[in-house]
């Protein structure tokens, strides 16, 4: 069987569109955290298409590829073997598909093999913006509070300088110490995870690490550094075997690294702090002066959205989120949850339609060429909940209002981990925070709703609601019912 790799290009079916430019050789101006699905499908899409408006101008704005957790290195290995070429396959229906090889990754390093260089990469003068996908649950705050968790393992692993580090902090500590020393020039540090304040956050959290590490730092990164906040957006499933598969009985070859996405793109940055950015509003990107409400309507009606039919879909039995979101029942609570819960909650926007926005969100998620599913969204949840939903949640009743839908998709939650625990199914629950779960769960066997709502760390001062925790419960006892 055919593979993708640099000496197949020329041999792809002439539907599969392949890069329109050589690969180039100058450094590239990104170092970037993360290189799952979602990146390739989004940033390195929007870069690609940037450079593809002027190869010889925009050549630096390649993109160095990091992934530094242990798990990566059989991504990594498969992306080396296909000389870092990947097809992004692009499909809704009643469209044509687009499928397209991206070779905008220009280098990719592994963590536990290349931390020298990493650390070496971002200081240097070529280096303009080091970009980050690595999940909510990456920048290792406190879901209520939003402080910094100085006490985890690897965080304090990296505090020692002697250390090869684990996390992005740890790296970035020392690449940072390395470009000031260097007098390196300007950096942009750019967070394009799905957190509210996403640059503020990666701003806060990598303070909170030089305080301890090397406080000295922080006034550099102060002054020589800017943290824009964006709004991210293009769903991406995990590719699965059956999409491998597919590409490689319609099209003729194998791609180990296929990534399968949504036609929708929308990326909003911050106008005021990126300024050293290249023109990216030819591809397809916007900026605007304060993106925080973009960032709300999406993380509210999308990501919000997505945990309730993605949770009442795995309760009702469903494995697909296009099934999910097309069953009466669940259809019909997307609507409600976006008319009384979150567009409520959302300051108006000039220019925008929050109703057409959750509309074209509903179309989105029944896209059943992309086959997303309720696992996808409900894996991470810990961390997720408190920045997709509670904001929700507690704006509301702050409003004066008890959130139905929002209690109902908290019990959908305690559903689902109770569940699993109790049927000692614990490792299907992809969480980071699973264990925590299972001890809280098995010490309070008698009323681990209760536990669950008392989880601060989660749900802050929430169980204090009275009104809406008994919504909670009365969901609670009508689901086991
Ligand atoms: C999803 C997101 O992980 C989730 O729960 O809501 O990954 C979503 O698909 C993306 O944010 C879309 O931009």
């Amino acid at each position: 069987m055919k593979r993708l790799n640099k000496g197949s290009l020329d041999t792809l079916d002439a539907a599969i569109n392949v890069p329109v430019y050589e690969r180039p050789t100058t450094e590239s101006a990104i170092v970037h955290f993360g290189i799952g699905g979602f990146h390739r499908s989004h940033q390195a899409y929007a870069f690609q298409r940037l450079i593809e408006t002027d190869p010889g101008l925009y050549a630096a704005w390649t993109i160095c590829g990091v992934c530094i957790l242990p798990q990566d290195k059989q991504f990594v290995d498969k992306m080396k073997q296909q000389d870092l070429l990947y097809s992004l396959r692009v499909s809704a229906s009643g469209m044509k598909e687009e499928i397209t090889v991206m070779n905008i990754i220009t280098r990719l390093l592994f963590g536990p093999e290349d931390h020298e260089e990493i650390i070496e990469r971002i200081s240097l003068e070529t280096t303009r913006v080091v970009s980050f996908t690595i999940t909510e649950g990456g920048y290792n705050i406190d879901g209520a509070t939003g402080c910094f968790l100085s006490d985890h393992p690897d965080i304090q692993h990296d505090l020692d300088p002697a250390n090869p580090p684990k996390t992005v902090f740890g790296y970035l500590a020392r690449g940072l110490k390395k470009r000031k020393d260097r007098g390196a020039g300007r950096l942009i540090l750019m967070s394009c995870d799905n957190i509210q304040e996403n640059g503020a956050v990666l701003k806060m959290t990598l303070g909170s690490f030089l305080d301890m590490f090397d406080s000295s730092l922080k006034a550099y990164v102060e002054a020589n550094t800017d943290f824009p906040n964006s709004m991210v957006d293009r769903i991406t499933p995990v590719t699965g075997a059956a999409d491998r598969t597919k590409l490689e009985e319609d099209y003729g070859y194998r791609d180990e690294c296929l990534v399968v996405c949504e036609p929708f793109f929308q990326w909003v940055i911050e106008k005021d702090q990126a300024t050293a950015l290249p023109p990216l509003e030819t591809a397809g990107v916007s900026r605007v002066e304060d993106v925080r409400p973009y960032e709300k309507m999406k993380l509210g009606i999308l990501n919000g959205g997505h945990s309730l039919v993605g949770l009442l879909g795995k309760a009702m039995g469903y494995a697909y989120i296009y099934e999910a979101v097309n069953e009466g029942r669940i259809s019909a609570l997307y609507e409600l949850y976006n008319r009384y819960e979150v567009i409520p909650s959302l300051a108006p926007l000039e220019g925008v339609s929050y109703d057409a926005y959750a509309g074209k969100v509903k179309e989105r998620f029944g896209n059943a060429l992309i086959r997303d599913t309720s696992d996808r969204i409900i894996s991470g949840s810990t961390a997720k909940i408190p920045k997709f939903v509670l904001p929700v949640v507690n704006q509301r009743i702050a409003q004066g209002e008890n959130p139905v839908i929002g209690a109902l998709i908290l019990a959908c939650w305690w559903d689902y981990l109770d569940r699993f625990i109790a049927a000692g199914n614990m490792e299907k629950i992809e969480d980071p925070s699973k264990e925590e779960w299972l001890q809280l769960f098995g010490e309070n066997k008698a009323d681990t709703l209760t536990a669950f709502l008392n989880k601060k760390d989660v749900f802050g001062d929430l169980a204090k609601q009275g009104r809406f925790c008994e919504t909670v419960k009365y969901y609670a006892d009508l689901i086991r019912k």
